[in-house]
């Protein structure tokens, strides 16, 4: 059935919508299967996301009729479609009327990935107006929490060096608070990898007074802060506040240097909030192992990581991983930059549209997956900055000298291209970065040819 009719009205003028500030607007990359017209597929899509289904329905009145969603635009040649969701579509909570992503998800990308006329339909972008961005809890700690507890000023206070306990599975809880200690000797972060948690050759309760002691070893040691981010996800509420709870009574007076990590993709918004509610004191780290399934380019349907990562601000993440942007190991390209630009600063431009976020706090960039010390100049270049948290694993532990070499190898990556000095010619008088290339020496052929010859390294 042609449902275009009531479904779609390409009179209404975007801007005219977003000064209405009534209106979700979301962007998608759509194809209908073969046989289906693009207007009447969209507007399919806009009834089955919003008061439709299928067919007309008897119990359908006035009232329901005005909060349709109505497909506003279609670009039949570039496969782009958009909707324009009213606000009242959106479940609120009963015990306090704020919004939640869940009914977001629910709508915009819920029954429509299934529908049989659809060949394709991915979101790439989404418009939230004030009236609705105001009732979404944001992040309650940000970045500049964490330069505080590392001393460091709370306006552009740099780089944070991090790492993840590697191997990701398989330490006791005595080889993994030795890995943390070793790591803190010469950086500043660690997180858990997604997967640790309370295995039972490393039962929480054993590990993380090991970890709390080398953390106060490696402070008293360095006479500077350091920070852990351990994870708390479970499928159980109960069961997440009980890891949170024994982590905050087990680090006491160094709560405060505590981040709480979320697999908040296979986690889902429910978990990430209740994180963010039970805990507004803690930085909340947002990591997305599996997003994948549904933000790789090659997924036809889902949403992509600019959405994924746009969510999460409203969330409340004080951080989400926002991949490499083509620096590292896992999928992504320079342009990624957007996506960080899009969930640090009050006021970015998304691939469609441009959001203000009217003072809502900033979600950091946390750049992960297959970094070194020889891949960060090159990464700070493209995104323009380096305020942003940085975990590499294999850049760390990979290090031929030790952990701690490999933190300080990325901290002076990062005061390399501060100073926009020359990485051959910094790595002749930064030893620890310098045998970064000989640790990596895959990486140092590619970024930087010749670099045996130019440092005596002959092995
Ligand atoms: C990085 C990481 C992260 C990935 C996930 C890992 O380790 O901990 O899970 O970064 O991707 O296990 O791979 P390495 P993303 O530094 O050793 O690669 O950050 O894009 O979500
Ligand atoms: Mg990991």
């Amino acid at each position: 059935m042609d449902q275009s009719a009531r479904y779609a009205d390409l009179s209404l003028k975007e801007d005219d919508l977003i000064k209405g500030d009534r209106h979700i607007l979301v962007a998608y990359h759509m194809q209908p299967a073969t046989g289906y017209g693009y207007l009447e597929t969209a507007a399919h899509i806009a009834a089955e996301s919003s008061t439709g289904t299928n067919v007309e329905v008897c119990t359908t009145d006035d009232f329901t009729k005005g909060v349709d969603a109505l497909v506003y635009e279609i670009d039949e040649a570039k496969g782009v479609m958009k909707v324009a969701y009213p606000i009242e579509l959106f479940d609120r909570n009963m015990i306090d009327g704020r919004a939640m992503i869940v009914s977001f998800l629910t709508l915009a990308i819920g029954n429509n990935q299934g529908q049989g006329d659809v060949k394709c339909l991915k979101m790439h972008d989404f418009y939230v107006p004030w009236s609705m961005l105001r009732l979404f809890d944001g992040p309650s700690k940000d970045i500049t929490d964490m330069w505080d507890i590392l001393g460091r000023p709370r306006v552009n206070g740099g780089y944070i060096a991090g790492t993840i306990i590697k191997p990701k599975l398989g330490l006791r809880p005595e080889p993994f608070a030795k890995a943390a200690y070793q790591f803190w000797l010469g950086g500043d972060f660690i997180k858990n990898d997604e997967p640790q948690g309370n295995q039972v050759f490393c039962p929480a309760k054993k590990v993380y007074p090991l970890v709390y002691d080398a953390m106060k070893r490696a402070m008293d040691e360095t006479g500077q802060a350091k920070l852990f981010s351990a994870n708390i996800t479970a499928d159980d509420h109960y069961e997440m506040l009980a890891r949170a709870d024994f982590l905050l009574e087990t680090f006491g007076p160094d709560a405060n240097k505590l981040a709480f990590l979320v697999d908040g993709y296979v986690g889902g918004p429910g978990m990430v909030t209740t994180a963010r509610r039970q805990y507004p004191d803690q930085y909340l780290h947002y990591h997305r192992a599996g997003h994948g399934a549904v933000t790789s380019p090659s997924a036809l349907r889902g949403y992509t990581a600019f959405v994924l990562s746009k969510m999460s601000r409203l969330q409340g993440a004080s951080g989400i991983h926002v991949g490499t942007m083509g620096y590292g190991k896992m999928e992504g390209a320079a342009d990624d930059r957007d996506i960080a630009y899009m969930i640090e600063r009050d006021s970015a431009d998304g691939p469609y549209y441009h959001q203000e976020w009217h003072g809502m706090k900033p979600t950091t960039p946390i750049i992960s997956g297959g970094m070194n010390a020889l891949r960060l100049p090159g990464f700070f270049e493209n995104l323009g900055h380096g305020n942003v948290i940085n975990t590499s694993g294999g850049g760390s532990y990979g290090h031929i000298d030790s952990p701690a070499a490999g933190a300080i190898s990325l901290r002076q990556s990062y005061e390399c291209w501060k100073a926009g000095a020359d990485p051959i010619e910094f790595a002749k008088e930064h030893k620890e970065f310098a045998r970064a290339f000989e640790s990596f020496p895959g990486d140092a052929d590619k970024l930087f040819p010749g670099w045996r010859d130019k440092l005596g390294v002959h092995k």
